[in-house]
């Protein structure tokens, strides 16, 4: 795995007053490297401390008991990865240091459950499309464009308490891909027909950690990407009206190289999927 690297930029995403990261060098992102004067400030987002529905309590809240590393009545706690350490009571990163504790924006304290539909075609005028130096098929995705960051990425979102990562997969592509929060009943019940055969043959990219610029010392970022290829010229996919909504701002398809800059380790998962079709990258 890379070391992470999104989420030790100088200031925490998204904040009014400048949030700083201590600055943690390389060689020191393990935890086993000795860095004896690290001393991250704390930061939890005012809009997580006022405790919305999705959120734990703070950790010294006397009614919070969270069973840590297993799955906590409906809530996941545990890593896709490996088990993670409890360190005077908080949940450690084990991906290393991030420069900030507490949990950010983050509602959750150790992993963060989301999943991330990759929904793929090949790209087609009156054939497929080669690409000029590689000879290679071009893969396209569908990309949405974040309105947190304004990065593009892929349509993915948090894994509801409950809720089967099947599910999340396709609400999330639903809601910021093609907009069904804003569709009529009869609409949306339309389109879950048309996408429901589509989405039950996905194939499983990748499952764990993610770079997200979130992620914190106590709080990271985890998912399930699944690729959802439409491999028929007559497919669905080729003929479904994108519409950005929810947390995104904007939605296209886009072709797929290694020239992409997407959020967090977006680029990663899509550089597999290229890599599995034999497509451009
Ligand atoms: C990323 O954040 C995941 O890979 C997923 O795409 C996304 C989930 O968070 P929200 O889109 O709900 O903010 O780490
Ligand atoms: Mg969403
Ligand atoms: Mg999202």
């Amino acid at each position: 795995v890379r070391m992470h690297i999104k989420c030790r930029g100088s200031f925490y995403p998204r904040t009014n007053e400048k949030v700083t990261r201590t600055e943690v060098p390389d060689d020191k992102v393990e935890w086993s490297a000795s860095f004896h004067d690290y001393a991250p400030r704390q930061y939890t987002a005012p809009h997580i401390l006022a405790g919305p529905e999705y959120a734990d309590p703070d950790i010294s809240c006397p009614e919070f008991k969270p069973l840590w590393n297993a799955v906590d009545g409906n809530i996941n706690r545990c890593s896709h990865e490996e088990s993670y350490n409890i360190v005077d009571g908080y949940p450690r990163n084990m991906h290393g240091r991030t420069g900030i504790a507490g949990r950010g924006a983050l509602g959750r304290w150790g992993p963060n459950h989301a999943a991330d539909p990759i929904v793929t075609r090949w790209k087609i005028y009156d054939n497929e499309v080669a690409h000029g130096e590689t000879g290679k098929p071009i893969l396209q995705f569908v990309c949405i464009q974040r309105r947190d960051s304004g990065e593009w990425a892929i349509p993915g979102g948090m894994v509801d308490p409950g809720e089967r990562v099947s599910t999340t997969l396709m609400r999330e592509f639903q809601e910021e891909a093609l907009n069904c929060l804003e569709m009529t009943h009869e609409q949306k019940k339309q389109t879950e027909d048309k996408l429901k055969n589509f989405f039950q043959g996905g194939e499983e990219v990748y499952r764990g950690y993610v770079d997200d610029p979130r992620n914190t010392d106590n709080a990271w970022m985890e998912t399930v990407a699944y690729n959802f290829h439409e491999s028929s010229q007559d497919g669905i996919l080729y003929s479904l009206q994108l519409h950005a909504g929810d947390d995104a701002q904007a939605v296209k398809w886009q072709d797929i190289s290694s020239q992409l800059n997407l959020y967090a380790s977006h680029r990663d998962f899509i550089q597999k999927v290229a890599e599995k079709h034999n497509a451009h990258w």
